[in-house]
């Protein structure tokens, strides 16, 4: 891949409503990733393989619990810092973005705000330092937007929890040492349950042939008779909405992450225009290419505006499901069609690993599915205006 000499676009002066550690913050973070992410990434995505080797930094730069209190190892930090480190990271690739999401929100989050004081102390600390790497398991072969359906269930044998079912498409699964896992009890009530690797009937295989987050790593968790320790059952919270207000952790960094991702696409694009010569002149003089590049960075600044409120609301405690959801809706579509007329921008190269564009819409293909499909947030909007759910 050619190197790495990203810009941040800021049209509007978003800088002036960060703080000097929100942007302290994040140049640590776009400096690891042009040092660390930049080179490699594209060969991995090729390959399809897992960046294993990138995990130590990203707990190192703190994208492992940003905002989880430093007592259990993570960094403290607010909720815009949060943002800004999952855009930085997602600038540089969707996949690592997504390694960081589940640590943190589906994983982290989860035993921070559900957990026994024991399993904090056990499981946080690691997590945050990536000596552990988890993964959440909600969707299953046949409940994907609809959770509540699910059948991994457990059942109560006096001792310890008897664990049977299986969970598709779970993020970091074949390398996670630990799963947050949504499974419901005799009475059909939703518990979460960690599951650590090594329990016996508790394997993991990889999902392959993505043309998608092909640097991250997708797999399954199936549960043959597992025997969990009562100890390892989330105590705080049970119902759908508990794995849910998880999601809405996850959705937030998404929003910021995927705004990451377009002004990756703009910046390259709007470098190549200005250098490429067709017909004796830059193809940035022709009208086409200014209306892609024009309405490319009206889109970006509309959404950078949206995430920095949405973080300040998030701060605040006063962030929705139903404003999490728009953001993440909006984020994402921008960012794909900003893909797609960025890759036109480049002719014939945009479709090579020479640029990042092409991965950037691949990875995008499971952005726009993946923590609620872009119709499932469209939905949630809809129910959130009119008061009238109309998923089922
Ligand atoms: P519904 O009846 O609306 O709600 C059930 C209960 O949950 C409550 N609730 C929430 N609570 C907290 N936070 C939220 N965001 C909540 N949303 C709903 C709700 O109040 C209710 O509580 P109660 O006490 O009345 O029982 O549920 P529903 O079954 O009708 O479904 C609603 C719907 C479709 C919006 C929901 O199921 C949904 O969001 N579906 C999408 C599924 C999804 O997003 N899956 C993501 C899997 S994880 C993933 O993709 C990770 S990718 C990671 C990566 O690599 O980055
Ligand atoms: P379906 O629910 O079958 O949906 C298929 C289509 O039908 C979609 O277009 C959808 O919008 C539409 N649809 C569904 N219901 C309605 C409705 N009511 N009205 C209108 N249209 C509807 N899950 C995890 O639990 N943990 C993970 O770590 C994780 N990581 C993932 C990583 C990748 C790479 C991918 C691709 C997925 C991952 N997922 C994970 C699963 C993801 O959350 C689901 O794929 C997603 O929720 C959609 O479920 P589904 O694929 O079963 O699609």
């Amino acid at each position: 891949m050619a190197s790495d000499l990203f810009e941040s676009p800021d049209y509007y002066g978003v800088d002036d409503l960060l703080s000097e550690e929100h942007k302290l913050v994040r140049a640590a973070t776009r400096d690891w990733v042009k040092k660390e992410v930049s080179p490699i990434i594209e060969d991995y995505a090729q390959k399809a393989a897992f960046p294993t080797q990138l995990i130590k930094g990203l707990a190192e730069v703190g994208a492992f619990g940003p905002y989880i209190p430093e007592e259990y190892g993570g960094a403290g930090l607010d909720q815009i810092s949060y943002g800004l480190m999952m855009q930085e990271i997602e600038r540089g690739d969707s996949g690592v973005r997504s390694t960081c999401s589940v640590q943190s929100s589906l994983v982290m989050f989860p035993i921070y705000a559900y957990g026994s004081e024991e399993q904090k102390q056990k499981f946080l600390p690691k997590l945050a330092s990536g000596e552990f790497l988890g993964s959440f398991g909600l969707t299953e072969p046949n409940f994907g937007s609809n959770p509540s359906g699910m059948i991994t269930n457990y059942k109560d044998m006096g001792d310890h929890y008897l664990l049977n079912g299986a969970k598709m498409w779970i993020s970091n699964a074949p390398y996670a040492d630990v799963a947050v896992v949504w499974a419901k009890n005799e009475e059909g009530r939703i518990h979460g349950l960690i599951v650590e690797r090594g329990m016996e009937g508790f394997t993991t295989p990889e999902t392959h042939n993505k043309w998608s987050l092909r640097a991250s790593a997708t797999g399954e968790l199936v549960f043959d008779n597992v025997k969990v320790p009562k100890e390892n059952l989330l105590p705080g919270r049970s119902g759908l909405g508990a794995p849910l207000s998880c999601l809405d952790s996850a959705r937030y960094g998404i929003a910021w992450g995927a705004v990451g991702a377009a002004m990756d696409c703009y910046d390259t694009a709007l470098r190549y225009a200005k250098e490429r010569i067709q017909f004796d002149r830059p193809i940035a003089g022709f009208q086409l290419q200014q209306k892609k590049l024009a309405e490319m960075i009206t889109e970006i600044t509309k959404a950078q505006l949206m995430v920095w409120r949405l973080g300040t609301l998030k701060n605040e405690g006063k962030a929705t499901t139903a404003q999490i959801s728009m953001a993440k809706r909006n984020s994402v579509e921008i960012a794909l069609k900003i893909a797609r007329e960025a890759r036109q921008i480049l002719g014939g190269m945009g479709i090579t690993g020479d640029y990042s564009i092409m991965r950037h819409m691949m990875n995008l293909e499971s952005v726009v599915t993946y923590e609620g499909t872009h119709d499932i947030h469209l939905l949630i909007t809809g129910m959130d205006i009119t008061g009238i759910p109309a998923f089922k």
